[in-house]
């Protein structure tokens, strides 16, 4: 009898050891692998939420996110256009070294090698599951794409077990979801055809049919019409796949909650790109009409719900404490993109860039920087950070993380400044708009001459485009409205040199 109490002593005393062991070990787990949600807006400006200083427009949940988290004051986004931000995020490689890393039409082929690291193929490696809802932009297939048939290689062949996707923008054909590869709904009696080139005998376009629109464009986007909005580029067939603009918020929205509940046991990383502001500004009528800002300010509403909608699945979930998550823009602001939809007229006192000067497309700091914000509950720290980072970092910081050996050609191990344990950031940083550079060194930053335009007469955006070098510290001028380049010369040369060093390598 003795000996059995002994027995049951010892055995439950070991049970609890053992228990306490794998507590701990979970616990060791969970801070090395949480879940990862990079939450990846469409053309959202640095001035455009609350915690940036938005005034106009009420941001509540992103406003949170900052408040509980790190809000980075020099983050940056890749690129100032969406394409090469993307490719940016995801390879850790600055996309002006790829010539292809441009804004792409909705039929061009994968931009990403399958061979190429990527930061969901990283993750896998460590164990997580991966997904992506929302936008892609980075191409399918391999030429010409049969939207009929399985639609690969895509996002699926580069690192993500899950893809709920639109191909290309909400303003480019073809306008339906794809669904690992499949086009959602996709009735086979109806296919769909894709020609960025020349229309379909017999379907209506934009520039034939102006009565059948409900929103106007305004430059380009005269093509294919779909839901009563103009597209860019032509499309047949598909009636049943044909999203619905107005419920895309929602529709991706279920569907990253969905991603979530399913893989809530595994760590898992979730890229959660949603489609908004970028044209066609369509917000459910829950939203329209909530911001006063027109359909612009309307969706970034709608995008907030969206964040806060996103939030109480992880609360309910309990996912919480487990869960960091990475929230950014792929390009800085721009108002009448293509279409009349207000968000001139209706402008009113906010600022989409706030202090910074350009946009998107620009070379000035609209152009790429944007908001950012790191968030972990119990992990990071609420607080501000004036660290220059870059998008680019993102995967060899997650990488060092999760104990993956894995870095790229120019994604630095920022881990510690993206969990707000350091200011130290990068050095320098080489900024894009389409295809041009401008190279950034502590607070400077060198804007070489560019021939074309000042201002954009299509989005009236002042492009970075200067006859001579441009020079200016951001210390000082943030706004970019002083060019030091004929009063520092010492300083200019320097930059210049730095700069040719850096694209060399
Ligand atoms: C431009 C479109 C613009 C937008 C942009 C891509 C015209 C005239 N303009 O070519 O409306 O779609 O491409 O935006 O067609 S991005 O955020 O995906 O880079
Ligand atoms: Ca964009």
């Amino acid at each position: 009898m003795r000996f059995c109490i002994l027995a049951i002593l010892l055995t439950s005393g070991w049970a609890c050891t053992s228990l306490n062991n794998q507590h701990q070990q979970e616990t060791t787990q969970n801070t090395k692998t949480p879940n990862i949600i990079i939450i990846y807006a469409d053309d959202l400006g640095y001035g455009d939420v609350g915690a940036y200083g938005a005034t106009e427009l009420a941001t509540p949940h992103m406003d949170q996110l900052a408040r509980e988290g790190m809000l980075f004051t020099n983050g940056h986004a890749t690129s100032a256009t969406c394409t090469p931000s993307r490719y940016g995020l995801l390879t850790g490689v600055y996309p002006w070294r790829n010539k292809d890393a441009k804004i792409l039409p909705g039929d061009a082929p994968l931009l990403i090698d399958t061979s190429q690291m990527t930061l969901p193929k990283m993750l896998r490696e460590k164990g997580y599951h991966t997904g992506i809802v929302g936008k892609w932009h980075l191409g399918l297939g391999r030429g010409k794409v049969n939207w009929n048939q399985h639609i690969t290689p895509g996002p699926n062949e580069v690192g993500f077990d899950h893809s709920y996707i639109m191909a290309a923008t909400q303003d480019r054909v073809p306008t339906v979801y794809i669904e690992n590869g499949y086009v959602a709904h996709l009735d086979p009696a109806d296919p769909i055809a894709v020609d960025y080139v020349k229309n379909f005998p017999g379907e209506p376009t934009a520039l034939e049919h102006p009565e059948m629109l409900k929103m106007k464009w305004e430059h380009g986007h005269n093509n294919s019409i779909v839901n009563g909005i103009p597209r860019i580029g032509f499309m047949k067939g598909g009636a049943s796949a044909k999203w619905v603009d107005e419920n895309m918020a929602d529709t991706f929205l279920v569907k990253a909650q969905q991603y979530i509940e399913l893989h809530k046991n595994t760590p898992f990383f979730l890229y959660y790109a949603l489609q908004q502001p970028h044209v066609p500004r369509t917000p459910h009528p829950r939203f329209a009409g909530t911001s006063g800002l027109g359909p612009r300010g309307d969706v970034i509403v709608e995008a907030d719900w969206c964040i806060g909608e996103l939030m109480k699945t992880l609360e309910k979930e309990g996912l919480l404490e487990n869960t960091l998550i990475i929230l950014s823009s792929d390009n800085g602001p721009v108002l009448n993109d293509g279409y009349y939809d207000d968000a001139v007229e209706k402008l009113g006192k906010h600022k989409p860039a706030g202090p910074l000067r350009g946009g998107k497309y620009s070379l000035f700091e609209a152009g790429t920087r944007v908001p950012f914000i790191t968030w972990w509950k119990g992990h990071i720290q609420p607080g501000k950070s004036d660290a220059l980072v870059s998008q680019l970092d993102i995967l060899s910081s997650l990488a060092a993380m999760v104990g993956s050996e894995v870095r790229t050609r120019d994604s630095q191990q920022l881990l510690a400044v993206l969990m707000g344990k350091s200011q130290e950031g990068r050095a320098d940083l080489v900024l894009e708009a389409s295809s041009r550079t401008a190279y950034r060194q502590g607070d400077w930053v060198l804007i070489p001459p560019y021939k074309g335009p000042a201002v954009s007469a299509q989005v009236n955006i002042e492009l970075g485009n200067l006859p001579k070098y441009g020079l200016y510290n951001l210390r000082d001028d943030l706004g970019q409205q002083n060019n030091l380049a004929e009063s520092h010369p010492e300083k200019l040369k320097e930059m210049i040199d730095s700069f040719a060093t850096v694209k060399r390598n």
